[in-house]
């Protein structure tokens, strides 16, 4: 089970990170609260989290997960496919370069985020989205396949990531919604469907034994509560102003 998570604070600017939903504008000090609230949570599931400062120049940097990979056999730097995000990278790699063994950078022209790198078990499936183009999933896959990991690329059919809609659960079990629960690539998995009003729900993950579940999601946390999962509601409204979910807040290992 992955025990530690990085994050980074949000930042000030937060108000102005990329949307694609309207749901109003971010309030800074809800979603400093409510990463505070965050980090405590996962804290209390036993997870070890590093707080990194806010990174002030750029309103999308408190999602993590977008920037960097890490695995037990070492960490990946992306190169976000957004513009406004590919400055992200500079600290977060001084960072990790300290930490962990750098075993790759997903070069120009090539684009990648987290967000599209669904991990299951020992295996990887890269989203082709509007974020990660094929010749970044070309590099990454190259690199992950070095280091023993089977990987697989699906194209994305809606949303903003591939993981905007699934989640692995572990024991073969996927949360999925929209168009996933069709995609033939993930036949072989025992589902859990979540409504489509709901489907922002699909992107979470488990710890500490509990599935991570948006508060305001109802329908779906009663339909995994009755899958035999225990769950942990919390609220990252402010987060989902700007396409947040629970999983692009850490980066976890
Ligand atoms: C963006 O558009 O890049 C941010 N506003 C949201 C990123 C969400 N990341 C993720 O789901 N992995």
């Amino acid at each position: 089970m992955k025990k530690h998570a990085i994050v980074i604070k949000p930042s000030r600017s937060i108000y102005k990170g990329l949307t694609t939903v309207r749901l109003g504008l971010p309030d800074y000090n809800l979603a400093i609260r409510q990463h505070e609230n965050y980090v405590k949570t996962l804290r209390g599931l036993g997870v070890d989290v590093h707080v990194l400062e806010s990174n002030e120049d750029f309103p999308d940097s408190t999602f993590i997960e977008d920037i960097a990979l890490i695995t037990e056999k070492g960490a990946v730097i992306l190169r976000p496919g957004a513009v406004s995000r590919q400055g992200e990278v500079a600290k977060i790699e001084e960072y990790l370069n300290d930490k962990f063994d750098i075993v790759g950078r997903i070069e120009t022209t090539g684009t990648v985020e987290g967000g599209d790198i669904l991990r299951i078990e020992n295996k990887f499936i890269i989203g082709l989205s509007s974020r990660t183009n094929r010749e970044g999933a070309e590099q990454l896959k190259v690199m992950l396949n070095d280091l023993g990991y089977e990987v697989n690329l699906i194209d994305i059919k809606a949303g903003l990531h591939l993981k905007s809609n699934i989640s692995y659960l572990g024991k073969n079990i996927i949360l999925v919604s929209g168009w996933l629960k069709y995609a033939p690539e993930f036949s072989s998995y025992n589902k859990i469907v979540l409504r489509d009003e709901e489907g922002y729900a699909a992107n979470t993950f488990v710890a500490g034994g509990y599935v991570l579940m948006p508060k305001n999601a109802e329908h779906s946390i009663d339909v995994v509560r009755h899958a035999k999962f225990l769950v942990k509601a919390i609220d990252i409204s402010e987060f989902r102003k700007i396409d947040g979910g629970l999983s692009c807040l850490s980066l976890r290992y």
